[in-house]
């Protein structure tokens, strides 16, 4: 890996001034300052004093009506108001009996990729330590995890763009591979000014941009990589020269893709063999490029696989670790980066440490003060850990910090109904989300300007948040709160601080020597305005923006090639399912949508599910434009309003998933697992249509 020390200076934007933060929600982080409780755009290298709809509403969330501002706590089957205390001496009280009767792995923890660093760390400290328990685990399971495997497995690390933003805005050519960034990060659109590729199903606003647009049938994007593979070898654009000095591998992998002639890739892929051939040409042609995936080839049971065959493209074009260009992926979560690498993982420790590793078990363990045999192994994957609830040898207990799991979880009708034998459910959260309102307590949070705290944005860019304005009187941290239940579950105070900064400065250590290495980031370089990007080995260090110039993160130095097939979706469709349905996002809405939900000119512009569909499609199961269908899965059924346009594939629907109820998309998807990641099949599964 690069590490610019030559002599090279640290880089600085002006210093973060009074109101200065960045938004709530996606991994942009654009700057903005809050005065008062209005938002300003601020001039970031992300955003550069763009700002979307999300962020321009995101401070009528401070003050929203709906806002928890009191514990609840179950009586007689009802949220009944209770005091700080007896909330949590009920909760610390029931996970000791819990600890006590069925083992600690009978007490579960879910977290997520918004939480801040600091709570990232705090949290997987207070599994491992405070409870004992393995059961680990995290949203952006359900998020980039397929492209950290795939990530690791082909450079030996993971951070998510291994180069800084701007390096795109001089990109001759830039491939987009499932992500709308129109709609997902607006302001991201700016610093794509080269040729432009997408690669995704629907003819969405960011396709409307691109001088080439390829439409696959979902779930087939391995075969579309490995045809275009196919094509830049046999039309003399394989860069053999990089190959042999910078990588391995790349026999097994073309005696895969040498069957993948692009006449054939149609056949699967409905992509015309020339527009493979045109991606092809126009990415070797370009001066310099970029390979971005986002959550469209990602989402699937061989998304790491399908990840790995984008790699594949790009070493075969030189890209990755040249100055210039590269392949990266497009993190969603606010903290989706920072979010993975510090703990709240099921096989992780801090500084994207493996659980597994002696050496790495024995140094954290040295800086938590606890022997290191007694942290717990790796536990279950999101999923598996949700479908295991409330089982013979699954837990009995969970916490949730920072997901809405009864909406964004795939199969969510059979989530709620596991989180239903739970003996408790405890959710952290500042509104009443839908898994809140299942829980047996639930305790009210402070909010991003609300609080301290750092993200990792997806650059790998470290920022601060500074408090900027109070909380509402009866809120506390997610910090505190994991403070207060520690002591309570005989933890010594010390070990579980709740300042921000007294934390990361502990994370700091704890990350010191491992992949993600934070240990120079102090906050007062952050409040000087300092630009780092991970690894910070030392206080002097400048940060890492590009890495891999000189070698990648194999002890060889060399990238792999994956040697990767084509396996279709885990559920084919049939008479009785004969469409596609794939899922993802609107502008207005984040997620869950238990946050923009409550935002009226969000929920007034977007206010329930819809299912889109192409005319000819839908007259021919007789529903029509803005009328209502169901659409019908062999897990479950959506009731939407029918959008019906012409540009969509004959055999896809699209859904989004962030409504609630009887609106959720994700009682239709299919939790088949990808192999490697654990990443569940979000972006297709079999369906009909009907009226309903
Ligand atoms: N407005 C908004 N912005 C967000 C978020 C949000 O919820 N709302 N969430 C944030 C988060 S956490 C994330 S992860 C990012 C996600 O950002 P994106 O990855 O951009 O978002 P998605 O809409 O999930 O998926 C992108 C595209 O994948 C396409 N797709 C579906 N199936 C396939 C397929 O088989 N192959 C290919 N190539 N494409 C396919 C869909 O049509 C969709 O247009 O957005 C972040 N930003
Ligand atoms: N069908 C389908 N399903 C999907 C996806 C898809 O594309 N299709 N995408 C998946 C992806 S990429 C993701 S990232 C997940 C996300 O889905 P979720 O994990 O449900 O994410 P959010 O809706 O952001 O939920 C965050 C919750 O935590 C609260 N919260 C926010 N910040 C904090 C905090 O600091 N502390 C605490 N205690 N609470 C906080 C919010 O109010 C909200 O209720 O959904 C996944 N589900
Ligand atoms: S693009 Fe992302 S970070 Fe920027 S304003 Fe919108 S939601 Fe916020
Ligand atoms: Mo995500």
């Amino acid at each position: 890996m690069s590490v610019q020390t030559q002599g090279e200076l640290v880089t600085r934007l002006a210093a973060p001034g009074r109101g200065d933060t960045h938004c709530p929600y996606c991994a942009l982080q654009c700057g903005m300052r809050l005065t008062g409780t209005t938002v300003e755009s601020r001039d970031f290298p992300t955003n550069r004093g763009g700002l979307c709809q999300k962020g321009w509403t995101a401070a009528e969330l401070l003050r929203t009506p709906a806002r928890l501002t009191t514990p609840l706590v179950r009586v007689d089957g009802e949220l009944r108001p209770a005091s700080w205390d007896t909330a949590v001496d009920l909760v610390a009280a029931k996970l000791a009996r819990s600890r006590d009767v069925h083992g600690a792995d009978s007490v579960a923890v879910f977290g997520g990729g918004g939480l801040t660093n600091e709570k990232a760390y705090l949290l997987g400290k207070f599994a491992r330590v405070a409870l004992g328990t393995a059961q680990i685990d995290y949203n952006g399971r359900f998020c980039m995890s397929s492209a950290a495997a795939a990530g690791m497995r082909a450079f030996g690390l993971d951070r998510g763009m291994p180069f800084p933003i701007d390096d795109l805005a001089r990109s001759a050519a830039v491939l987009l591979v499932g992500a709308n960034p129109a709609e997902t990060m607006p302001p991201f659109l700016q610093h794509l000014t080269g040729t432009l590729i997408v690669i995704d199903p629907r003819r969405t606003a960011t396709a409307e941009r691109a001088h080439l647009h390829l439409r696959p049938r979902p779930g087939t994007d391995l075969a579309l990589a490995l045809g275009i593979l196919h094509a830049v070898v046999a039309d003399g654009h394989y860069r053999g020269d990089y190959a042999a000095e910078r990588t391995a591998g790349f026999d097994a992998a073309w005696r895969i893709a040498a069957a993948w002639w692009p006449e054939r890739v149609e056949r699967v892929t409905g992509v015309a063999a020339s527009d493979q051939r045109r991606a092809a040409a126009l990415l070797a042609g370009a001066r310099t490029a970029h390979i971005l995936t986002g959550r469209g080839t990602e989402q699937h049971s061989n998304g790491t696989d399908s990840v790995g065959a984008w790699i594949n493209l790009a070493l075969a074009l030189g890209l990755p670790g040249t100055p210039g260009s590269g392949y990266g992926c497009l993190t969603g979560q606010g903290n989706g980066q920072g979010g993975r690498e510090h703990g709240q993982k099921a096989d992780q420790l801090p500084g994207y440490r493996k659980i597994t590793d002696p050496d790495a078990r024995a140094y954290v363990a040295s800086v938590w003060g606890v022997p290191p045999e007694s942290l717990p192994g790796p536990g279950r994957s999101a999923y598996e850990l949700l479908d295991s609830l409330g089982r013979d040898d699954g837990p009995r207990a969970l916490l949730v910090f920072g997901s809405n799991v009864v909406v964004s979880a795939p199969n969510a009708g059979h989530i709620a109904d596991r989180l239903s034998t739970l003996d408790l459910l405890v959710v952290a959260d500042f509104v009443l989300s839908e898994t809140a309102a299942l829980a047996d307590v639930v305790f009210p949070v402070t909010q991003w300007a609300e609080e301290g705290g750092t993200m990792t944005n997806l650059e790998g860019r470290v920022l601060l948040r500074s408090t900027a304005i109070a909380a509402p009187e009866g809120v506390r941290s997610d910090l505190d709160l994991l403070r207060d239940l520690a002591i309570r579950l005989g933890q010594p105070e010390q070990r579980f601080p709740a300042d921000p900064e007294v934390v990361f400065d502990e994370l700091r250590r704890a990350s010191r020597g491992g992949p993600a290495d934070y240990s120079g980031v102090t906050y007062q370089r952050l409040r000087d305005g300092d630009q780092l990007h991970w690894p910070v080995p030392t206080t002097e260090h400048p940060g890492t923006p590009r890495m891999f110039l000189d070698s990648f993160a194999h002890p060889d130095g060399r990238a792999r090639f994956a040697a990767v097939d084509y396996t279709g979706p885990a559920e084919p469709v049939d008479d009785e399912y004969p469409l596609l349905a794939t899922t993802g996002r609107v502008l207005q809405h984040y997620q869950s949508g238990a946050q923009t939900r409550l935002v009226a000119e969000l929920a007034d512009a977007e206010p329930e599910v819809f299912v889109q569909v192409h005319p000819d499609t839908a007259a021919r199961v007789g529903v029509g434009d803005r009328g209502r269908a169901r659409v019908v899965s062999r897990r479950g059924e959506t009731e939407a309003v029918v959008r019906c346009d012409p540009t969509m594939r004959l055999d896809t629907v699209f859904l989004p998933f962030h409504f609630p109820g009887a609106q959720r998309a994700n009682l239709l998807t299919n939790p088949a697992l990808d192999p490697y990641s654990r990443m569940p099949e979000f972006k297709v599964c079999a369906v009909r249509l009907e009226p309903s």
